[in-house]
């Protein structure tokens, strides 16, 4: 009995070491990639722990925010690369696929990029030669370093109608086929993607499939279509994901799952009671850790499904102490803990990628 016992928990711990052996990136099948957002202290190596994981667990790279307009071109006359130089060295240096996100967002763009002369909104004109300045530049910079790029993030509202950033406002619905055709000019070689959010929404999905279409109809150069991925524990279901990639393919773009984790807190109104807001500060339930692990192992199955479709899958940020979806409150999105230790949903992701047929 004793002896038995011994040898169960022996296999167990064997199992949870050869799990914690294994890296991601050896069990993916061929032409799909994996790989994380990674932050400041990560590309300049401050945070050696998370930087021994990254290189071991993943072939490919996304920047979090280092990329941004903001932080690469923070006013007219000055671009600012020191950070970004040493993103995209890291991931050179360790023969990761480089990706650049994002040339074109509401989003973390100063605000004088929008602004004209007198105070008044700037024009298209001027709209138009600061989005080519940019792209240029930057994607100039990082020619033949970085494999494809977000051109345009987020354009595209819920309910499947172009959304009104100052970019459609001050230029028109065709400042996305501009953004296209300057990234293309920069870097002929480069891939070339549209990122968005919420596309299991079928309006959403439907304006998205529509935009791509146009971008081709106008013999744009695009690659894929980047879903972030940004899921909770029952939404969207696995059909909705199913389905999904299948439309999106059907455009005949590539698809990337570009910024998955899986949120588990509620979304509450602000000042919410704490034990509402905040229901696991005190550390996860292993009934809810338990879910999530079958939350992963569920989206990789379909992820593997459809790996005729699937190029690429990044997690955005390496362990629950990275995520952005912490803002105050514990989460625990991702497949290793705040210890920097995998998961349960590691173990669950390994087991679907070890044994899939
Ligand atoms: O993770 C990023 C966070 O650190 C920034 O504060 C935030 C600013 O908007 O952007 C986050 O990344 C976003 C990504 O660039 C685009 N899709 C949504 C991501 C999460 O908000």
């Amino acid at each position: 009995m004793m002896k038995s016992l011994i040898a169960i928990v022996g296999f167990g711990l064997l199992v949870a070491a050869a799990h914690q052996d294994v890296a991601l990136k050896d069990l993916m099948p061929k032409g799909m990639v994996i790989g994380v957002a990674i932050n400041q202290r990560q590309f300049e190596g401050t945070d050696s722990a998370a930087v021994d994981l990254i290189t071991k667990q993943f072939n490919q790279i996304s920047p979090e925010n280092v990329l941004k307009f903001q932080p690469t071109q923070p006013a007219a006359d000055r671009y600012t690369f020191d950070a970004a130089d040493k993103y995209v060295q890291f991931g050179v240096d360790r023969h990761m696929q480089v990706v650049g996100h994002t040339l074109v967002w509401h989003s973390q763009t100063g605000a004088w990029v929008f602004e004209g002369a007198d105070g008044k909104p700037a024009d298209r004109d001027t709209l138009l030669l600061r989005m080519r300045d940019h792209i240029r530049t930057v994607v100039g910079r990082y020619k033949g370093k970085i494999h494809g790029w977000d051109v345009v993030n987020e354009a595209i509202d819920e309910d499947g109608s172009m959304r009104k950033s100052p970019w459609q406002v001050g230029i028109g619905d065709d400042y996305i086929a501009k953004a296209f055709e300057f990234a293309h000019d920069a870097d002929p070689d480069a891939e070339l993607y549209y990122n968005d959010f919420n596309l299991e929404k079928p309006a959403k999905r439907a304006g998205v499939i529509k935009l791509v279409q146009d971008l081709k109809a106008r013999k744009l150069r695009i690659d894929g279509i980047g879903n972030q991925a940004h899921w909770r524990l029952d939404t969207p279901t696995i059909d909705e994901i199913d389905r999904t990639v299948v439309e999106l393919h059907g455009t005949g773009l590539k698809v990337m799952y570009t910024e998955l984790d899986i949120n588990l807190l509620p979304n509450t109104p602000r000042g919410a009671d704490p034990s509402v807001a905040n229901p696991y500060a005190n550390g996860l339930p292993d009934e809810i850790q338990q879910q999530l692990a079958r939350r992963y192992a569920d989206v990789f199955g379909v992820f593997l499904k459809h790996r005729d479709a699937v190029t690429r899958v990044t997690f955005w940020g390496l362990s629950d102490a990275d995520s952005w979806l912490n803002r105050g409150r514990m989460n625990f999105p991702l497949l290793w803990d705040r210890q920097r230790q995998p998961k349960p949903a590691f173990n669950a992701v390994v087991d679907v990628l070890r044994n899939r047929k």
